[in-house]
């Protein structure tokens, strides 16, 4: 079976880590896979008969693929989307958040398979939110790619993602949190409304309507509408774009953006960057020198600068 009717393999080969010696998927729930020169990734959803809900496994599995690319120096983008039709009635999602059938009084529910529920420990998680941060902190961009239904804890992952670009036939997106008792109080929300605005945010969380991908662009909450056969195309051409780009760039205006929203961390991350980068200055060296040779260091090529 094809990965999804709008996956090309002509552009993709299965990640680092995705597969066993035999070629065979480690993955169950996602998959994942990079391009040819390794520079793209493309993490996608795989549980189109629930609309790409997420379970604690696929969120396990997320983290993992997501966390392999962060670490791949070759990578630069990722792509992430939901696989699709449902092979039970042809419809698209790029994910609809938490699987409701296995929602607990203290979270989503490991199943049986998964030989986790003998663990109180990990008896229920809502370790999306971890997801959310990866996401979010990883220095690469990450590029939601909304091929049909995002709802519920999938719009709060569109809204953390960099970018995101949607089907224009299929793209739908709805925050149904409060039909279902949960509130993403966190990104999903608070962080949707820096980018929309609080009247828009609030009317999409307070209504829980359907919004088509044109409204949602209107409403700036994305940044392309592209013909249904185009989608990932079009994303592998944003992706190409973006990498002609200095990663460094990239990277420090990626941590500039959050940090106005993310207080402390976000000056802790944006801080560490810029640390990392005075340490290849010759001052630094000077200053680390020093200290190893036990001298005072000499900063007096080093001027005050105006
Ligand atoms: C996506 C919707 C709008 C699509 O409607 P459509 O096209 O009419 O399809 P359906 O017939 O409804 O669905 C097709 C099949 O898929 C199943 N299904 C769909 N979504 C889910 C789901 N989320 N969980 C389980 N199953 C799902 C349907 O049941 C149907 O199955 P069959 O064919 O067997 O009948 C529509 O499906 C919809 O509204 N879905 C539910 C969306 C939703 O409410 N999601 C949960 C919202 N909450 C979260 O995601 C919370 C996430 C989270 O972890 C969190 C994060 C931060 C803070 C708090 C939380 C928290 O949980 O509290």
């Amino acid at each position: 079976m094809s990965v999804s009717e709008l996956f090309d393999p002509a552009e993709w080969m299965p990640a680092p880590g995705s597969v066993d010696a035999a070629g065979q998927p480690l993955y169950t729930d996602i998959t994942a896979h990079v391009s040819h020169d390794g520079r793209i990734a493309r993490i996608a959803f795989a549980r189109p008969e629930v609309r790409n809900a997420f379970r604690p496994r696929t969120v396990d599995e997320l983290y993992r693929a997501l966390d392999a690319a962060r670490q791949d120096p070759k990578i630069g983008v990722v792509l992430l989307t939901g696989n699709g039709p449902s092979p039970k009635d042809g419809g698209w999602a790029f994910c609809s958040g938490g699987d409701q059938r296995i929602r607990g009084r203290d979270g989503y529910k490991y199943s049986d398979e998964d030989s986790a529920v003998t663990d109180p420990a990990r008896a229920g998680r809502l370790h999306i939110l971890e997801v959310q941060r990866l996401i979010r902190f990883m220095p690469k961009v990450v590029i939601a790619v909304v091929p049909g239904w995002a709802a519920g804890g999938g719009h709060s992952l569109h809204v953390v993602c960099d970018m995101s670009i949607a089907s224009a036939e299929h793209g739908r997106f709805k925050q149904t949190d409060a039909d279902v008792g949960s509130f993403d109080a966190g990104y999903g929300s608070a962080y949707f409304a820096r980018q929309i605005g609080q009247k828009f945010a609030r009317e999409v969380f307070f209504l829980a309507e359907e919004y088509s991908a044109q409204r949602a662009y209107e409403m700036g909450a994305v940044n392309r509408v592209v013909p249904h056969g185009e989608l990932e195309r079009e994303a592998i051409a944003m992706a190409r774009t973006i990498l002609t780009k200095s990663p460094t760039a990239i990277r420090m205006l990626k941590f500039a953006f959050n940090a106005v929203d993310d207080g402390l961390v976000g000056q802790q991350v944006f801080a560490g960057e810029a640390t990392r980068l005075a340490y290849g200055t010759d001052e630094a060296v000077e200053g680390r020198d020093a200290f190893l040779q036990k001298r005072d260091p000499d900063w007096a090529p080093y001027p005050w600068q105006y």
